[in-house]
C-alpha cells in the first residue's frame, strides 16, 4: 500500500513464465577424513557423547514409562513424553554453532532439543558465566541439589544442571526448570537460549518469528530456530509465520541498517510422520518438505533438504545458513530429515508403519554409525567411547535418583501454599520502558500533525452551558487511544505495533494517523491477513523483552488467532513459572453496522481464558487512562474499543480528558452516575444506551439509576458493585455480547453470592439476541436498547407504573427461547 512503490500496469500484466531455482536435496557428501580439518578431535568426541546422552536421557525415560522402572529404580511417570529416540543427530546437528544468544523454539517432541541446545550453550560459555547463570536461576536452588558431592569441573556440573532441571521438569517438581508447571511438552530454560516448546502442533511456527523480529528490530544478537515437526506444515500458523517471516517489506521499504530478512531458521525436524499420518505420500503433497520454501519467497527461502542422520550435514548446513543470516538474507527453511523409533508417545503400538521400515532405520542408527565413522578412521577409539557411555550411563541415573526423590524434588506445595499458581498468572510490572535507550522516532510530538490536530479540540464535549460542541471539535475516544499510545511511543524503545492497514492507512478505525509520520517502518507496519501470526508474533517479541500492541481488525477475526489467544498469549508467563513477562496489548476492535460476520462482541470469550486481563473502555477519559495503564505494565491484555465510539467525545468526566500521562488501574469499575433505586453494570458501548433508559426511569418513572461502567472485565473488583447495591437492592447487567454465555452472567452470579442479602430481586442480564447479527437496518432488534432495559426492569425486577412494553422479557418467553436455543 505504500504510495512509493508504483504498482505498474504495463509491468505486472505482462506475459512470462515464473522460474523457481533449484532446492538441493541431501546434497552433503564429505568424509569423516575430510572433515578432520575442520573440526578437532574434541569437537567430534563431543558430538558422540552429546548424541548419547540424549538417546540415555530418554531411554530411561521410555522405560521408565513402558516398565515403571530403570536400572533398579521404580517410579511412576503420568504425565506426557513424547520421545525423539533416532533424532539425536539432528537435535545436535542443528544446536551445535548455536550459542546462548540464539534462541531455539520447539514442540511437544523437544527433551532432545533443550538437552542438545543446553550442552552447546554449556561448551560456548566461560566457567564464570556458567556459574552466575546456575546461582541466580531460582536463587541458586537447582544448583544446591545438583553441586552435592560434586568433583569435577564446572562443566560438568552445568551438564548434570542441565539434566536434572530438565527431568525434574518432566517430572512436574518445583525444582525443575519451570517450577513443574512446563512439564514434558513446555519445558525450556531461557538462559541458555532455550525458549518455549509448544504442545500445540505448530505453535512455534509464528511465535518464533516474532523471536526473530524481536532480535531485528531491537539490534539483539543471534539467530531464531523453529524447531517444529513436518505434520505442523498442514498447520495454518505455521503458513502464516512462514509469510510473516518472508515479508518484502523488511527489504524494500525498512530503512537504514534495519534493511534486510528476519533472522529465523524453520528447522523442520522431518521425521517423517504426525503422530500416525505419513506426510510424504499421505497426509501432505510436498513430497518433499522442503518445497515450500519455494512457496513463500523469490529465494525459495534458501530451502534444502539436509540428512538429518548425520549430524556434520547438519552443522555443515548451519554454519552456510547462519552465514546468510549474517548478510541479512534470512529466513531459511532447512528440511532435516530424520526418524524416531520410538512411537509418538510410549503407549503407541506403531499399528501405521511396518516393523520393515523401523528396522531399515535401526540398522543405518545415526549414533551408531557415527561412532563407527569415528573409530574406522580414527577419531577416537572404542575405549575412549566406551567410557564416554558409561559415564552418560552414570550421570543419566544419578539424575533419576535425585529427581525422584521427594526430599531432594518436592512439588509445589499447594497445601502450604494454595495460591502460589494464581501468584504466577500475572507479573502485574510497573515498567516505563522494557529497555534503557532512545526511542527511534521521525519528528518531536509537538511537530506531530495529529498531535497538533489534537491540541485544537475540545477535551470536554459539552461547552459552559452544557452544549455540546460540534463533532469536528470533541476530542474522540480514537485520540484517547492514540495519546496514551504515541506516549508510550516516545517513552518504550522496545514498542512496535503493528497489524492489517496500521501504517499509511493509519489503522482502519483511524486511531494511528499521525504514527505513520511519526516512526519509523519498524516501528509501526501493516501485517499480513494473518490474524494468527499477528497475536503469535506479538507473543514472541513480548516473552523475549520487547513491549507490543498487536490489532485484530474485527472482534469477529478473533477466531483466527484462536490457538494464540487461548493457549499461547496466557500463558506462557505462569507455565514458565513466572520468570517470562509477557507486555503485550492486543487490540481487539468490536464492529457493527456490518452484518454477522463484522459485528461480534467476543469479550465474553476472552473473560474465561486465565491468564489474560481483559478491558474494554467506553469513554476518552477511560480509553486513555486504561491503555496507558495496559502499556505501563507487563501482563498481556486484550483492550476491546467499541467501533461505535470511535468517535465520541468525552460527556461523563468532568474537566475532559487531562492531557496528561494518567493511568487508570485496570480492574476497577467507575461510577458514572450516582443513583438510589437501581444498579445498572455496563460493559463497553451500552453504556449510551443505559444512560438513556436511566434518564427515562428518572423523568417518567421517578426512579434514579446508578450507572457502573465495567471498565474492566478481568481483573474484576466487586466491591463498587456491592456497595451500590446495598444502596438500590437492586441490578440490572448489560452489555452487546450474546446473552448465552455472556460473562454478565458470571458477575450476575457473583452478584447474588456476595449481595444476596440486599437483594430485593434477581440480578437480571440483558445482552444481544442469540442470533447471528443481523444488517444495519435490523440492528435495534438485536442489540439491546434502551427500551429492552425498561421493559426487562418493568417485568423482572420490579414493575413501573403504566409502562408498555415493546419487549417480551417474560418468564414464559424466556423459558421458550431456552428451549428453542435462540
Ligand atoms: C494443534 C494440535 N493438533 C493435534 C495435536 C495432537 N498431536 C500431537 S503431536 C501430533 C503429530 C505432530 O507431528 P509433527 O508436527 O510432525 O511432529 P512429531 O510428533 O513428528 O515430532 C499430533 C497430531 C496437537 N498437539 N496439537
Ligand atoms: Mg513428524
Amino acid at each position: 500500500m505504500p504510495k512509493t512503490q508504483f504498482i505498474n500496469p504495463a509491468e505486472v500484466r505482462k506475459s512470462g513464465t515464473l522460474k523457481l531455482g533449484s532446492i538441493p536435496v541431501n546434497a552433503y557428501n564429505k568424509t569423516m577424513k575430510e572433515e578432520l580439518s575442520r573440526y578437532s578431535v574434541d569437537d567430534l568426541v563431543r558430538i558422540y557423547r552429546d548424541m548419547q546422552i540424549i538417546r540415555e536421557f530418554e531411554t530411561m525415560l521410555d522405560t521408565i514409562k513402558t516398565k515403571g522402572e530403570y536400572k533398579g529404580v521404580p517410579y511412576t511417570h503420568p504425565g506426557p513424553a513424547h520421545l525423539s529416540i533416532g533424532q539425536e543427530a539432528a537435535a545436535v546437528g542443528m544446536a551445535y554453532h548455536l550459542g546462548v544468544d540464539d534462541y531455539i523454539f520447539g514442540s511437544h517432541r523437544s527433551h532432545g532439543e533443550i538437552l542438545a541446545k543446553g550442552l552447546s550453550a554449556i561448551e560456548k560459555l566461560d566457567d564464570e558465566r556458567l556459574i552466575k547463570i546456575m546461582k541466580e536461576y531460582f536463587e541458586g536452588r537447582i544448583l544446591s541439589i545438583v553441586e552435592k558431592g560434586h568433583t569435577g569441573d564446572v562443566k560438568s556440573l552445568a551438564v548434570k544442571f542441565l539434566l536434572y532441571g530438565t527431568l525434574a521438569e518432566i517430572f512436574a517438581r518445583e525444582t525443575g526448570f519451570n517450577k513443574g508447571l512446563g512439564g514434558s511438552m513446555h519445558a525450556f530454560f531461557t538462559p541458555f537460549g532455550i525458549f518455549p516448546n509448544n504442545a500445540i502442533v505448530g505453535g512455534s511456527g509464528d511465535i518464533s518469528v516474532g523471536a526473530a523480529l524481536y532480535k531485528k528490530v531491537n539490534r539483539k544478537p543471534g539467530i531464531v530456530v523453529a524447531n517444529i515437526g513436518d505434520a505442523s506444515l498442514g498447520c495454518g500458523p505455521v503458513w502464516e509465520g512462514l509469510a510473516f517471516a518472508a515479508m518484502d517489506q523488511y527489504t524494500k521499504l525498512w530503512e537504514g541498517d534495519m534493511k534486510g530478512g528476519l533472522p529465523i531458521i524453520f528447522n523442520i525436524m522431518n521425521n517423517q510422520y504426525g503422530m500416525g499420518g505419513q506426510t510424504s505420500g499421505e497426509t501432505m503433497g510436498y513430497s518433499i518438505a522442503a518445497r515450500v520454501g519455494a512457496a513463500v519467497n523469490r529465494d525459495n527461502m534458501h530451502a534444502e533438504r539436509v540428512d538429518g542422520y548425520n549430524p556434520l550435514a547438519l552443522i555443515d548446513a548451519y554454519e552456510r545458513k547462519m552465514e546468510l543470516i549474517r548478510d541479512k538474507k534470512g529466513p531459511v527453511f532447512l528440511d532435516v530429515l530424520t526418524y524416531r523409533f520410538s512411537g509418538h508417545s510410549p503407549s503407541d503400538s506403531s499399528t501405521y508403519r511396518s516393523k520393515e521400515e523401523i528396522e531399515a532405520w535401526e540398522s543405518v542408527d545415526s549414533i551408531a554409525t557415527y561412532r563407527d565413522s569415528l573409530t574406522e578412521n580414527q577419531v577416537a577409539d572404542r575405549s575412549r567411547l566406551d567410557g564416554i557411555r558409561e559415564e552418560i550411563d552414570a550421570l543419566i541415573l544419578e539424575t533419576l535418583k535425585r529427581t525422584v526423590d521427594d526430599g531432594t524434588s518436592p512439588r509445589m506445595d499447594l497445601v502450604a501454599k494454595p495460591n502460589l499458581i494464581g501468584e504466577m498468572m500475572f507479573s502485574n510490572g510497573s515498567v516505563d520502558r522494557m529497555e534503557e535507550r532512545e526511542p527511534e522516532v521521525n519528528m518531536t510530538l509537538e511537530e506531530n500533525p495529529r498531535v497538533k490536530q489534537i491540541a485544537k479540540k475540545e477535551r470536554f464535549a459539552f461547552d459552559a452551558s452544557g452544549k455540546p460542541f460540534s463533532a469536528m471539535k470533541q476530542y474522540q475516544l480514537r485520540d484517547g487511544i492514540f495519546e496514551a499510545i504515541v506516549h508510550r511511543f516516545y517513552q518504550d524503545p522496545t514498542l512496535i505495533a503493528y497489524g492489517e492497514e496500521n501504517r499509511d492507512w493509519g489503522g482502519a478505525f483511524a486511531v494511528y494517523r499521525g504514527l505513520t509520520e511519526a516512526l519509523p517502518y519498524h516501528r509501526l507496519f501493516n501485517a499480513p491477513i494473518s490474524e494468527g501470526a499477528i497475536v503469535g508474533t506479538a507473543i514472541g517479541y513480548g516473552m523475549c523483552g520487547g513491549r507490543v500492541i498487536p490489532e485484530i481488525m474485527y472482534c469477529d477475526f478473533l477466531g483466527r488467532s484462536g490457538d494464540e489467544v487461548f493457549n499461547q498469549l496466557p500463558k506462557w508467563q505462569s507455565m514458565s513459572g513466572n520468570l517470562i513477562r509477557m507486555p503485550v496489548v492486543l487490540r481487539v476492535s468490536v464492529g457493527s453496522k456490518y452484518g454477522a460476520q463484522h459485528s461480534q462482541d467476543w469479550s465474553s470469550l476472552v473473560t474465561h481464558i486465565p491468564g489474560l486481563k481483559v478491558v474494554f473502555p467506553a469513554t476518552p477519559y477511560d480509553a486513555k487512562g486504561l491503555m496507558n495503564a495496559a502499556l505501563q505494565g507487563t501482563d498481556p491484555v486484550v483492550y476491546f474499543e467499541s467501533q461505535r465510539l470511535y468517535g465520541t467525545g468525552e460527556e461523563f468526566h468532568e474537566g475532559g480528558v487531562p492531557e496528561e500521562y494518567y493511568e487508570i488501574p485496570l480492574g476497577e469499575p467507575d461510577i458514572k452516575r450516582a443513583g438510589d433505586d437501581i444498579t445498572i453494570l455496563t460493559i463497553g458501548a451500552t453504556l449510551y444506551r443505559v444512560r438513556e433508559a436511566a434518564d427515562v426511569l428518572q423523568e417518567k418513572y421517578g426512579m434514579s439509576a446508578e450507572i457502573i461502567d465495567a471498565r474492566t472485565l478481568v481483573p474484576f473488583n466487586y466491591e463498587p458493585v456491592l456497595r451500590s447495591l446495598k444502596k438500590t437492592g437492586r441490578i440490572l447487567l448489560v452489555s452487546d455480547a450474546c446473552e448465552r454465555g455472556s460473562y454478565l452472567n458470571d458477575m450476575a452470579q457473583h452478584v447474588t453470592e456476595l449481595g444476596f442479602d440486599d437483594l430485593d430481586a434477581p440480578p437480571v442480564v440483558v445482552g444481544s439476541r442469540n442470533w447471528i447479527t443481523p444488517a444495519y437496518e435490523l440492528e435495534d432488534y438485536f442489540f439491546p436498547q434502551a427500551s429492552w432495559i425498561l421493559d426487562a426492569i418493568h417485568e423482572r425486577i420490579i414493575p413501573l407504573k403504566n409502562h408498555q412494553t415493546t419487549n417480551n422479557f417474560t418468564t414464559g418467553e424466556k423459558l421458550r427461547r431456552s428451549r428453542l436455543g435462540v
